[in-house]
């Protein structure tokens, strides 16, 4: 090295180290000033059930734990009033915005409009297309369960509780959702190396409890073979015990069911013989969320993709857990 060469690389270890000191990461992410309180966003997709509830609770206790002002925003189900729920938190110069985005694609134009602001955004339990918005690169990071282990846990639970054989209806969550594509991805996986494991349908319910009755009731119509139903969320599991208990059925011994979130009514339901097992999705994302977000202020490297680890419900641990389920 030459000493023209060996003073470049200290100043650019200095403009690197500099970099990192507020708060900026690599490939030009927006920094966080390091400060006493931030105003920071958090766009929630929808509170139609339990789990959102749950999530939207768990981010305001830690704002206010924190002494941090929040500005909130329901989409209410709407991709489109998420996007402007975003656009308003920038216009209203938050230091940082919390997204949940509702569908992969539809959000990204948020994500991008919030970078080109100025304003780190760390996604929160759901994610967007990866192809067009990069953790690390357009957004810090994203925190939330393996949404593909999800429903590969259900899949091999199915298995085992089957021997390998089922007639199988599938309720998916919102079309378009990370976790709708994810948990279809890993169950469908574990389905299809089993010969006599069928997916006789594969329909939408929204994650929503009543579409998911909905939608049972008309799967169970069109296919009376069918044995099993995995619904993308306990909320649509309970809606198909509903429907399986109309059309004369019995859930849990005529039809198995198999979901994931492990809400007090799944666990409940598993206690109760109708439903096999759930795998957990937990929606208490605050601390980890602002934390991630004063880590982030600090200089410290945030991970891309940061996971939660989830556990799993059946008939062995359902009652030992439903006092800190929601
Ligand atoms: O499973 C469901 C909720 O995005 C992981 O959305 C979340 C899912 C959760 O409405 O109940």
């Amino acid at each position: 090295m030459t000493s023209i060469t060996r003073r470049m690389a200290l100043v650019t270890t200095a403009v690197f180290a500099g970099v990192l000191a507020t708060g900026a990461l690599a490939e030009g992410l927006p920094p966080l000033k390091q400060k006493a309180t931030y105003k920071a966003g958090f766009a929630q997709t929808e509170m139609n059930n339990p789990w959102r509830l749950a999530q939207t609770a768990s981010m305001k206790d830690e704002a206010a734990k924190l002494g941090w002002q929040l500005v909130y925003t329901d989409a209410a189900g709407s991709a489109a009033k998420q996007v402007a729920d975003v656009n308003s938190m920038i216009a209203q110069g938050v230091d940082v915005i919390f997204l949940s985005p509702r569908e992969e694609k539809p959000l990204i134009p948020a994500v991008m409009a919030a970078k080109k602001a100025g304003i780190p955004v760390f996604l929160i339990d759901r994610n967007v297309d990866q192809s067009l918005a990069k953790p690390g690169v357009d957004y810090v990071s994203f925190i939330g369960s393996d949404f593909v282990l999800e429903g590969k846990m259900a899949g091999e639970w199915l298995v085992k509780a089957t021997n390998g054989k089922a007639n199988i209806l599938e309720i998916e969550g919102s079309t378009g959702s990370s976790p709708a594509n994810d948990r279809k991805t890993g169950f469908d996986g574990v389905i299809k190396e089993h010969p006599d494991m069928k997916i006789l349908a594969s329909q939408t319910g929204n994650f929503n409890r009543d579409e998911g009755r909905k939608t049972a009731e008309a799967l169970l119509q069109a296919h009376p073979e069918a044995n099993v139903i995995y619904a993308h969320n306990d909320e649509m599991a309970i809606g198909a015990i509903s429907a399986i208990e109309a059309a004369g059925k019995k859930p849990g011994k005529d039809i198995l069911i198999v979901s994931i979130d492990g809400e007090k009514d799944g666990l409940q339901a598993i206690i109760d013989g109708k439903m096999g097992a759930t795998v957990e999705c937990n929606p208490r994302f605050g601390p980890a969320a602002f934390k991630a977000a004063m880590d982030y202020a600090k200089g410290e490297k945030i991970p891309p993709i940061m996971t939660n680890k989830d556990n799993f419900y059946d008939v062995s641990n359902a009652a030992a857990s439903i006092a800190n389920s929601y």
